[in-house]
């Protein structure tokens, strides 16, 4: 990436705070109907407003809660001019590889983006959900894990029965540590452009909080994995931070209400936002810092 030092925020839900040198667009209009998810329509619609600002260089774009992480999506696609097929690396704790037949939602996007011809992978990284497992394990789409075109790196998950149903992409290792030196280890062969989207409930609450139930790496580990990426980024995105809505659409509280997203008070909301700040700030400087020594 050009320019990592201007992050591009897309303002749905006032989670974010202000960053340096930022560009911040002002979307809280596309809330209720990009929030969650959306027809794939919608989301066309959205990427036409968000055009003017994307086609702009930009660094990282902070696009608000885990709700929306469907619009990484719309980012990925965008890089179909690329020459060479792109990596997509997702740090997650969700696989974000769900069935979903009302279009594109923030548990289903990795499959969306798994079926474009320029993407050559998506890893999800740091799944501790129990989305993987049983009774879960048919809610996966299989095909792309069958081909291994969409792949898993869980945490101390049982992936058997998504093995035993042809997954070979759904991987487990017994800690973060295992997970994040196989990762390590595969940047040595693999050297294939990467996009990058970290969903922040990838992350232990001794580090943030957000607005889904969440894993069990720390910051400190995530952090020091993303830093030697940096000169391979050709794009990346951050959610996971936390904010409160209420849908007006009966249909979308009955969807949403299924993951049972607790209420939170406004005092804890702005210290949490406060400690969400703290982190995004720590994650543009170590993925500004090669840019910054050139100047
Ligand atoms: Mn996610």
């Amino acid at each position: 990436m050009k320019n990592m030092q201007k992050p591009l925020v897309l303002d749905f839900d006032a989670s974010v705070l202000t960053l340096p040198d930022e560009q911040r667009i002002a979307l809280s209009d596309w809330q209720e109907s990009i929030r969650f998810g959306c027809r794939l329509k919608t989301l066309r619609t959205l990427e036409a407003a968000l055009a003017p600002a994307l086609n702009e260089a930009h660094g990282p774009v902070f696009m608000g809660s885990g709700d929306y992480h469907h619009v990484s999506y719309l980012l990925i696609e965008r890089l179909r001019h690329l020459e060479e097929p792109v990596r997509v690396v997702v740090f997650d704790n969700h696989p974000d590889n769900m069935r979903y037949p009302f279009g594109i939602h923030c548990g289903s996007w990795v499959w969306h983006a798994s079926r474009l011809p320029h993407v050559a992978s998506v890893e999800v990284l740091g799944i501790t959900s129990t989305d993987v497992e049983a009774g879960h394990a048919w809610e996966n789409h299989l095909r792309p894990l069958r081909q291994n075109k969409v792949r898993y790196g869980c945490i101390g998950r049982d992936v058997g029965l998504l093995q035993k149903l042809g997954g070979r992409g759904a991987n487990n290792y017994a800690s973060t540590t295992e997970l994040l030196a196989a990762f390590s280890a595969s940047l040595e062969h693999n050297t294939a452009p990467i996009y990058l989207s970290i969903d922040k409930d990838v992350l232990s609450p001794q580090d943030v909080h957000t607005n889904w139930d969440q894993g069990c790496m720390r910051w400190s580990e995530l952090g020091a994995i993303i830093e030697p990426l940096r000169d391979s980024l050709v794009g990346c995105d951050v959610t996971g931070e936390v904010s409160t809505y209420r849908y007006q659409s009966r249909f979308k509280r009955f969807l949403s209400g299924l993951d049972q997203q607790p209420d939170i008070p406004a005092p804890q909301l702005s210290a949490w936002q406060q400690a969400q700040q703290r982190l995004n700030l720590d994650l543009l400087r170590r993925l500004a810092r090669r840019v910054r020594a050139q100047i």
